[in-house]
């Protein structure tokens, strides 16, 4: 009898221990929302989902594609993450400022979904009182879109904007689609209006918690994960600098791009090493689920890229996804970008070294791509 107690109380301790590890950050977020929380967390020993920005949408030398993907060019698969990006919707555009229309973007996420892939979005919205864009650091925005604000009711016009666009993101029979959320990205940063030069810490947590409780309460948003998002940092003080608070956040992740050349510098994976142990403690502390959440080497131009610096990188950390940035795009205005190598990458997709490198990692078995992603049946 006192076996069979004890074990009923083991199992009850256990039930509430899972119950703490997978509670979403929004109490009311759907069932779907809920279950891709605590699925993601039950799959982090199994392996990293691999994502990529804007796969379906376009790539090197073609767009609009129906069923192209630069990742299923590359190996044989969909990817298992889908990213997204809404910057312009908030001034009621119908294309993002990358060109990719709106609704067409809503259809490429049923089609990730219905894969069983995971979708994140990002935003790169507009300077709130200059009218210029993301990368306009012109100091003052935060302040005046918080309450109290001077631009604070035009703001929640542009938030309604946001979640008008998440709230209709619904498949065939009405079930509303997950979306890990992850805006006011690389904060730590000098490039956007949000980042750490432009405002105080308290303001960037107001301006967050604002965002978050105004989805959630007065919109009735409740099909996020939110991301919380900086890019440098050496201490964990540095990285929960501007933490708005573990009632506001669901993913702890950060952008780390490779700059420079390679071959003379171990920078980048001894780097990345070195935050993702920061990233994995805290996120284990607080039961978050930690990601890294862009990532890559602008056109390969040194072909074991993925496995000698950001695989190294990596190393054992356990991570819930990695996201490579958006591929045949403009990136810093001009220069045509690629992230992962595809036929057009410079020459026929088998003789570039970086794509054979790519394959290494494909194979290694640490990454999961849609098949194994599908398996995890991460919405039930
Ligand atoms: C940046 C660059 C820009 C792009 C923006 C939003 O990192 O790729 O060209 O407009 O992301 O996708």
């Amino acid at each position: 009898m006192l076996k069979k107690n004890l074990i009923i109380i083991g199992l009850l301790l256990s039930m509430s221990v899972n119950a703490q590890i997978s509670a979403t950050a929004d109490p009311n977020a759907t069932p779907q929302t809920k279950h891709l929380f605590g699925n993601l967390v039950k799959a982090l020993p199994q392996g990293i989902l691999f994502g990529h920005q804007d796969d379906l949408a376009y790539g090197m030398g073609w767009t609009g594609v129906p069923g192209k993907s630069t990742v299923k060019d590359a190996v044989g698969e969909y990817p298992a993450v889908y990213g997204w990006e809404l910057g312009n919707i908030e001034l009621g555009d119908l294309h993002n400022l990358d060109s990719v229309s709106f609704d067409k973007m809503k259809n490429y996420i049923r089609e990730g979904y219905a894969r069983g892939g995971v979708i994140t979005i990002s935003w790169h919205a507009n300077h709130p009182v200059t009218g210029g864009n993301a990368w306009d650091t012109t100091h003052g925005a935060v302040d005046a879109i918080i309450p109290g604000g001077a631009r604070h009711e035009i703001f929640k016009l542009w938030l309604d904007r946001v979640a008008n666009f998440m709230l209709d993101l619904k498949t065939e029979n009405g079930e509303l689609i997950p979306v890990i959320f992850r805006p006011y990205h690389e904060f730590t940063g000098n490039w956007f209006w949000w980042c750490q030069n432009a405002c105080t810490p308290d303001e960037f947590k107001e301006l967050w918690q604002f965002t978050y409780t105004y989805f959630t309460e007065h919109r009735g948003v409740h099909n996020l994960l939110w991301a919380y998002n900086p890019e440098k940092f050496e201490t964990r003080e540095q990285y929960l600098e501007r933490y708005p608070g573990d009632q506001y956040v669901d993913i702890l992740s950060f952008d780390m791009y490779q700059y420079g050349d390679p071959a003379n510098s171990d920078v980048f994976e001894t780097s990345l090493h070195h935050r993702l142990g920061i990233l994995t403690e805290i996120a284990k502390e607080k039961h978050k689920l930690p990601a890294l959440a862009e990532t890559g080497f602008l056109n390969i131009p040194y072909p074991q890229w993925f496995t000698q610096k950001l695989m190294k990188g990596i190393g054992d950390h356990a991570l819930s996804y990695i996201l490579l940035w958006r591929d045949g795009g403009y990136v810093n205005g001009s220069e045509k970008g690629s992230f992962i190598p595809s036929q057009d990458h410079f020459i026929p997709v088998g003789s570039d070294p970086a794509f054979w490198d790519f394959q290494q990692l494909y194979r290694s078995g640490k990454f999961l791509f849609q098949k194994k992603a599908a398996r995890l049946k991460l919405y039930e």
